[in-house]
Parts: C-alpha cells; sequence; structure tokens
C-alpha cells in the first residue's frame, strides 16, 4: 500500500531521459547545458545526448515537498509470485489483468485463475475464473470486442516443464469473470506443429497481431498472423506479411495504425540470444520496415505505448551467447524509449528491479503496470510497480489569424502525428499549447528531434505554453517535457508535429488537392473549418494564400 516515490536515478541531479545519437544525429541537437542532463554511460558506449535547447528554469517544488525524479513506486504483492503472464490493462473498468503464467518452473505451477489489480483500492484480487487448460505461459493477448463486449482474448501458451504448446483461443470477460474457449476451428495456425509460443503481439483495429514465435526447443518462427473476433468461426485468422526475422519473445506495442517491435529472442541451435533488430508493421498496407535498432539486445518482455512513444521495459536474457557485459548476466532494469517521429532511441528511468518474463501494460495515457516475472537468480517474483505520470488531457499547435482569432490544431498524443499546415512567418515562429489536468510544474523544454528550438516557455496552472522558432518546413519534430510534475506523479511528455506547409487537408503532403481546397475559400470568412486554408494566418483566405500553397506542392512529410 506504500506508494511513497522511491528515488531511483543513481544521480539526483540527472533528468530522466536521455535521447541518443546514435542514430539520428546532428550537431545541432548536441547539448548545450551539460547541467542539466546526464549524458548516460548506460552500456559501456559513448552516448551522446542529443536534447538539445534545453530552457533552463529552477526546479519547483511541488506543495510541501521536494520536486520528486520521474519514475516508479511500489504497489502491492501479486498474491503469488508469478512469470510468463501477460499483462492487459482493460479499458472498461480501468483495471488491470496479469493473465496466465507460473509460479515457479516446477511442474505444476501453472496459474489456474485470473489475477486482477484494481488501482482505486491499490489491490490485487484473484478472480473465481478458471482458465481451460494448464497452457497458460507465455500466451498472446488483447483487449478485443466481439458483439458490443470487449474481452481479454488470449491465443496459445505451454505448460510449466514441459515442451509443447497449444494453439487454442479463448476470451475471458472481466466484468462477467467468465472464460470462453472457441472451438479448434479458430485455433492459431502459427502453432502447427504444437511447439510453438507465440513472439511479438499487439492489438490494433480491433485486431489481435502475432508475429514470430518460439518452437520451443528447436527454432524461432516468422509468420504473422492476425485474429478478427468478429469474424465466422473457423475464418477469424489471416496471415499477412512475414516478419523480418525469425525471432520469439519480441517486445511490440501499437501507436496509431503501426506496430513498433524492439529486439526479440534468436534460437541460435543451443539456446536463446537476444537481439536488437527492431521493426514497424503498417496494419493499413501490410508492410514490415527497418527502424533505429533498440541500443541493447532486449527480449522476454512487453513493451507499451505512453504518450506516443514506446517504452521498452526490462527485459533480457542472461543466455547471451557472445562476449558479455554485466548487463547481459542478470535481466534489465533499463526502459529504453522509441519515439516513432524521431526514429530513434532514448533512456528513461530504470524501473525499480531487474525482471524479465513479466506482465505489464500500459492505460493508454500515462499509467504503466508491471508485476512478478523472473529476477536475476531465476526465481520468480511477487512485487509490483506503478509508473505514473502527470496526465495530458489535450495538445494542440496554435496560432493567431489576425483579427480572426486564435486556431488550433490538434497534436494528437498516441495516434498518427497531427500535422501544422500554417506558416511559420519571418523566423519560423510555432507555439505548442499542452493541457493536463491538474496544476504541474515543468523543469525544461527541448526539441528532441527535428530542426528549430524552443525560444521559451510557461506554465500556467494546467497550461504549458511552448514557443519554438527556427522551425524549418516538410519536417517532423519533437519536443518534450522535461520532469512533469503534479500531486500524482512525475515524468517526460514528448509532443510531436508535422510541419508541412499548405497541407490544408492534412494527408502529409502538398498537391493539387491542397490547391484546389484553398481557392475554394477564397473570401470566406475565416472559421473553425476552414482556418487551415489561411496559411499565412493573416487573418483572411486570399490569393496569397493559394500563392503559397501553389509553392509548396510537391512538398510532404518524410515517411
Ligand atoms: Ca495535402
Amino acid at each position: 500500500m506504500n506508494r511513497m516515490k522511491t528515488r531511483i536515478s543513481t544521480s539526483s541531479q540527472s533528468y530522466p531521459v536521455s535521447w541518443t545519437s546514435l542514430f539520428s544525429a546532428s550537431a545541432k541537437n548536441m547539448l548545450r547545458s551539460p547541467a542539466r542532463f546526464a549524458s548516460n554511460a548506460l552500456l559501456g558506449l559513448a552516448l551522446t545526448v542529443a536534447v538539445c535547447d534545453i530552457k533552463a528554469q529552477s526546479a519547483k517544488s511541488p506543495k510541501g515537498g521536494s520536486p520528486l525524479p520521474a519514475g516508479w513506486t511500489n504497489g502491492p504483492n501479486l498474491p503469488t509470485t508469478l512469470a510468463r503472464a501477460v499483462g492487459i490493462h482493460f479499458p472498461a473498468n480501468g483495471r488491470f489483468y496479469a493473465m496466465g503464467g507460473r509460479s515457479s518452473d516446477s511442474v505444476g505451477s501453472d496459474q489456474t485463475n485470473p489475477f486482477e489489480y484494481n488501482p482505486t483500492t491499490n489491490t490485487w484480487a484473484t478472480k473465481a475464473a478458471t482458465y481451460p487448460d494448464a497452457h497458460v505461459s507465455d500466451m498472446a493477448c488483447g483487449v478485443l470486442t466481439d458483439g458490443g463486449t470487449p474481452q481479454i482474448y488470449c491465443v496459445g501458451g505451454s505448460q510449466a516443464g514441459q515442451t509443447t504448446a497449444t494453439a487454442r483461443v479463448f476470451s475471458y470477460d472481466p466484468v462477467a469473470d467468465t472464460i470462453t474457449t472457441l472451438t479448434a476451428a479458430d485455433n492459431w495456425p502459427g502453432d502447427a506443429s504444437g511447439t510453438i509460443l507465440p513472439g511479438g503481439f499487439a492489438v490494433v483495429g480491433n485486431k489481435l497481431y502475432i508475429f514470430g514465435g518460439f518452437d520451443i526447443n528447436n527454432a524461432t518462427t516468422h509468420q504473422t498472423w492476425q485474429f478478427d473476433p468478429t469474424a465466422a468461426v473457423g475464418s477469424r485468422w489471416l496471415q499477412l506479411s512475414d516478419y523480418p526475422a525469425d525471432r520469439g519473445y519480441i517486445p511490440a506495442a501499437a501507436i496509431g495504425n503501426v506496430i513498433y517491435t524492439a529486439g526479440g529472442s534468436l534460437w541460435d541451435g543451443t539456446a536463446l540470444r537476444d537481439t536488437t533488430d527492431s521493426f514497424k508493421y503498417d496494419t493499413t498496407t501490410d508492410t514490415w520496415t527497418t527502424i533505429a535498432s533498440i541500443p541493447s539486445p532486449t527480449a522476454e518482455t512487453q513493451a507499451v505505448n505512453v504518450y506516443g512513444v514506446m517504452l521498452v521495459l526490462a527485459g533480457g536474457e542472461a543466455n547471451q551467447k557472445r562476449p558479455m557485459l554485466t548487463r547481459d548476466l542478470a535481466p534489465l532494469s533499463y526502459r529504453f524509449i522509441y519515439s516513432p517521429s524521431c526514429n530513434m532511441w532514448g533512456q528513461g528511468v530504470s524501473n525499480i528491479v531487474p525482471r524479465r518474463h513479466f506482465p505489464a501494460d500500459a492505460d493508454g495515457g500515462s499509467r504503466i503496470w508491471l508485476a512478478g516475472g523472473y529476477a536475476g537468480n531465476g526465481s520468480a517474483l511477487n512485487t509490483m510497480e506503478i509508473y505514473e505520470a502527470p496526465a495530458v488531457q489535450s495538445a494542440f499547435s496554435r496560432k493567431v489569424h489576425g483579427d480572426a482569432g486564435t486556431f488550433d490544431i490538434s497534436l494528437p498524443l498516441s495516434d498518427n502525428v497531427g500535422i501544422e499546415c500554417r506558416s511559420g512567418g519571418a523566423t519560423n515562429d510555432y507555439q505548442m499549447i499542452i493541457n493536463f489536468a491538474t496544476s504541474v510544474t515543468v523543469n525544461g523544454v527541448g526539441m528532441i528531434c527535428g530542426t528549430g528550438h524552443v525560444s521559451s516557455f510557461s506554465v500556467s496552472g494546467s497550461q504549458v505554453t511552448v514557443n519554438l522558432t527556427g522551425v524549418t518546413n516538410a519536417q517532423r519534430i519533437t519536443v518534450q517535457l522535461q520532469n512533469v510534475i503534479d500531486s500524482s506523479g512525475s515524468g517526460d511528455v514528448p509532443i510531436s508535429m508535422g510541419v508541412l506547409v499548405g497541407d490544408v487537408n492534412g494527408n502529409a503532403a502538398v498537391n493539387a488537392s491542397d490547391v484546389s481546397l484553398t481557392k475554394s475559400q477564397v473570401g470566406q470568412p475565416v472559421t473553425t473549418s476552414n482556418f487551415r486554408e489561411d496559411v499565412n494566418a493573416g487573418g483572411t483566405i486570399s490569393s496569397t494564400d493559394v500563392a503559397v500553397v501553389k509553392s509548396d506542392v510537391g512538398t510532404s512529410l518524410p515517411p
């Protein structure tokens, strides 16, 4: 029940996130204020911090206390030790579930019931519903809705001490506390041999995607399968483009329509080895694309989407078949962060206890729960950790359109990037507005990636205003609010924006459609429905705006 903040940063002077320039760097983005950000010596590599233009501001203390580091707190213990379970946040009731798993690696230690964590009461409960079988370790699970009822669907799994894997699918209704097993006609085809565990998994658009797999003690696999709970019995699975590598235990998270992965396990003929290869999957085009590799070999963990970036939580594998660094000898507690807008990795505050094969999930906003897993000595844990950062209510790119008024373009945090189509004037100025649920303090603001810099920022109650200048056209930028603190917790908040002047219809390209759209509004009053066509933000829509759009035809946002 102890929700006291635990300081886990080794340096109280360092900020929690360092974005590396390993994969995306320009001299412009070099750190300017070394006192504000610790260049992290993680991995023993010469990482260069790529946060620029942090506006120094004295750390304000929350009421009655000193500034808190962004980080994790201890939650209540699970009812049992638990490894190889899947963590699922269930939006309908706001609770967190640990599905399946085992209390140890001994035969017969398989779990028989779901565990439920209630954030309101800060307690765990063992549910009455019982699993259909003992093959409940290393399942793939996700929340899907069929017939208006959201449920947790789980696929596959193995049994402690066994080398077989089931292909069956069951659904758990947490509200009714009932489990329904689907017929064999809906078994996961990726486990045709009866020995393959799901690799990575994520839900997009009410479909569960499973990619790769671990053919137990034999191989890793690369098939991609999509499960649609609303399709007819026997036709719920669809095979899609193969994962680009043979991998099992792949950390993955969905952000918008795209699934991002980070490493995963490779079978080398004798043992599993963690890898760094990372990919993204566009569910709208059925395409896998390579992204920047995660900085350290990682597998056997879950990844989550918080604020539109992917956090890869701990993980790791002791059995590295390569020159060993200290970190490989035990599960990791590092938290790697991937920014889709930047295609770049950073490192955040580690969770408290290094662990792997543990259930974890986020609420789609700013909270993460994790519990159990294996400790460095291979024993299963029963401890829980909670990350709770200030919740962003909304974010906008704001411009004043002369006498017509102020108009905002929404900047979604966890979906596709919002596109600013208005010009920034002679010095390419823009302004971001970020609204939190309650009053906050902010220690600094900087750009993680993109060309431009923060000229100033201010905080008024729950609203943060960030002024940017020198923001060039046709790029994605990510601004990060450092160490945002409210009464519930603290964290770093990245806000991304696409800048594409003239893209009045917001489809990431400027072409004849944008010209036509702007022409159609010439002479009309500027309103909430057509302000994007006032591309110079002058307060009127005229031939000048049409000329601006025409001059930008052919430009587009980078992929
Ligand atoms: Ca367009």
